[in-house]
Formats: structure tokens, C-alpha cells, sequence
């Protein structure tokens, strides 16, 4: 019989099921693909790492779905299942990289169809943080970003924390942002709010990215979290309304609620 007073859904969690079948990682991965027929066969692209059947599989799925959607789960669906290879060392760093471009030139494909030529509704600074080549996450923020009609400054990858400061101090976005997958690089985020703030920019620094959690991003002034890309134009929307970076910390879990 049931006992109603157990929170069933932690035992579950804490006994992975899934993790402890006995199905191959192969296996797994083969079931974590989209079940819609256009977005599987985008997803299997990335995951079998087929440069020359991308592309094909992006225009026909542009013809069912909205590109963003293609982008998220199509794409990143099928990165995320190589993350998941390697975790468990089935794929090792070639194939993560073979796997990554196949999904930039997906990415590539589908953002031409992003509606745009819109008037800017602000301008934002981007960058994966200095020492840190891990910038998957941060093109995909960018491209959500961009969609939904910002301009982004994209610095790209491993950049100085000197090179951020002077970008910001050019472009004078409304916000920047930080990525970061390696906890050795996570701190250049907050070196570099450190300095922002000493020179009174007091615009909210998004840290984002595997290695980040809340409790970090929101550990130094200025900091605030993204844990995915599509929250970001819903963070934007509250700065350009007003919100300074200790009112989205306060209000960040009904701000971030639709993503
Ligand atoms: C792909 C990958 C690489 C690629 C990166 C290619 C690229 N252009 O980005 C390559 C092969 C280059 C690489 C190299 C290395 N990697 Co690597 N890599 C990964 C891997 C497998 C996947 C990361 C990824 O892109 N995932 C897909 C994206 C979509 O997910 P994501 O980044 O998490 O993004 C999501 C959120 O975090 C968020 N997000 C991310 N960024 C941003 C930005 C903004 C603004 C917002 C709002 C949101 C957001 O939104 C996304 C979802 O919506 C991870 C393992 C993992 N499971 O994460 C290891 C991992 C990050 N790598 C790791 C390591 C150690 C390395 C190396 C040091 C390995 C080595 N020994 O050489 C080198 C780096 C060497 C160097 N210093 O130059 C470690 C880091 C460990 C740690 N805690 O420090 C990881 C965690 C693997 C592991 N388990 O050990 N890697």
C-alpha cells in the first residue's frame, strides 16, 4: 500500500532509476531523443556527429517548427546527450567537438530564421570568462538574446577580465554577462564585478554556466544567475524596467518562472 506522507519523488531521485537499469549508455542516449520526428532526426545529427545531415534535417524541421525551437530541442537536445556520453565516457573529447560544431552549423542554419532587423531594445555584453574555452552555452544564450531583439556584443571566449571591463566601459550595455564551466575560471566573473562596481558601473553581472550556481552568482555585489539560456531575455526585460541587480535577486524565481 502507498503511504501518503512519503515524498515518493525523493526516494526516486536519490535511487536513479535510470542510471541503474540495465541498458547500455548507448541505449539510454537513444531513448533521451526528442520523439518528434523532425527534432529527432536534428538531434541524432549532433549525437552521431553527421556534418552532412545537419543541415538537410534543420531546413526540413524549419518547414514543422520555430527555429528557436529547432535551436533548443533539436540542438542543445542532442548536446545535452553527448554530455551525457562523456559523462560516462562512451564519447571522449573528439567527439564532444566534432559534436559541438555539428551543432554550430545547425545553430547557424536555423538563427538566419530568427525574425530580425528589429529596432535594438538594449544592448548587452557577453563573454565566456578568462581561462574558459567552454562557450556552447554562452552562443546559445546569444542567439536567444538576438531573437528577442537585443544587440550583443559578443567577446567570445577565455577573455581577460581587463578585455571585459573595457568592453563594457565602450559599449555601455545594460547588462554583461559571464560564462563559466571550470571552477578554476569561475572567480574572473567576480573580479570583474569587483572592478566594475569600484568604477561606480553599477549595471547586473549574469553569471551563468555549468560550474555557477545561485548561491555563487549571488555571492559578490552585482552578480546575478542565469541557470539557462532562454532566461535571459525574460532577466533583460526586468533590467530594462528598472530592476538593479539586488531587485532580481529578490524577485529571480518569478522572473525566471516561464523558462
Ligand atoms: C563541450 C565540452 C568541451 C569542449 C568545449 C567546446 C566549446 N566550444 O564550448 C572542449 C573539447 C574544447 C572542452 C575542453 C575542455 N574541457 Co570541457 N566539456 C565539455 C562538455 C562535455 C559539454 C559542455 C557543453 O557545451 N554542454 C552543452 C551546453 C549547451 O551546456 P552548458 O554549457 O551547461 O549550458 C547550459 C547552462 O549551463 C546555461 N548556460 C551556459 N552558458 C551560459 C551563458 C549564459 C549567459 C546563460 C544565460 C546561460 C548559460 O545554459 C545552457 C542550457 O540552456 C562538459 C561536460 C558537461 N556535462 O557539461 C565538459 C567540461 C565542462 N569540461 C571540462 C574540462 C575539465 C575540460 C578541459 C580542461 C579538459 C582537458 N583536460 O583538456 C578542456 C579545457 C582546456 C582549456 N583550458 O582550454 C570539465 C570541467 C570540470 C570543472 N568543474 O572544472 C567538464 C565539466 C567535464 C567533466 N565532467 O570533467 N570541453
Amino acid at each position: 500500500m502507498v503511504d501518503t506522507k512519503i515524498d515518493y519523488t525523493m526516494i526516486l531521485r536519490r535511487y536513479d532509476a535510470e542510471a541503474e537499469n540495465n541498458d547500455s549508455p548507448e541505449a539510454i542516449a537513444a531513448k533521451m531523443l526528442p520523439t518528434d520526428a523532425a527534432l529527432k532526426e536534428v538531434a541524432s545529427a549532433v549525437l552521431y556527429m553527421k556534418f552532412k545531415e545537419v543541415g538537410p534535417a534543420v531546413t526540413a524541421a524549419l518547414q514543422v517548427h520555430e527555429p528557436l525551437d529547432i535551436i533548443n530541442k533539436g540542438l542543445v537536445a542532442g548536446m545535452e546527450i553527448v554530455s551525457l556520453l562523456y559523462a560516462q565516457h562512451v564519447y571522449y573529447l573528439p567527439e564532444i567537438m566534432m559534436a559541438a560544431k555539428v551543432m554550430e552549423v545547425g545553430i547557424a542554419i536555423a538563427e538566419k530564421q530568427v525574425p530580425g532587423g528589429r529596432a535594438t531594445k538594449g544592448k548587452m555584453v557577453m563573454h565566456a570568462a578568462e581561462g574558459d574555452p567552454h562557450d556552447i552555452g554562452k552562443n546559445i544564450a546569444a542567439v536567444m538574446m538576438r531573437a528577442a531583439g537585443y544587440t550583443v556584443v559578443d567577446l567570445g571566449k577565455d577573455v581577460p577580465v581587463d578585455d571585459v571591463i573595457a568592453s563594457v566601459k565602450e559599449e555601455k550595455p545594460f547588462m554583461v554577462s559571464g560564462t563559466a564551466l571550470m571552477t578554476t575560471t569561475m572567480t574572473a566573473m567576480k573580479d570583474g564585478a569587483a572592478i566594475l562596481e569600484k568604477e561606480g558601473i553599477n549595471i547586473p553581472y549574469m553569471a551563468a554556466g555549468g560550474a555557477v550556481n545561485r548561491d555563487f552568482a549571488e555571492s559578490f555585489n552585482l552578480g546575478i544567475y542565469s541557470a539557462k539560456a532562454p532566461m535571459t531575455p525574460l532577466i533583460a526585460e526586468k533590467v530594462l524596467a528598472g530592476y538593479d541587480w539586488k531587485k532580481v535577486r529578490e524577485e529571480w524565481d518569478s522572473i525566471v518562472g516561464g523558462a
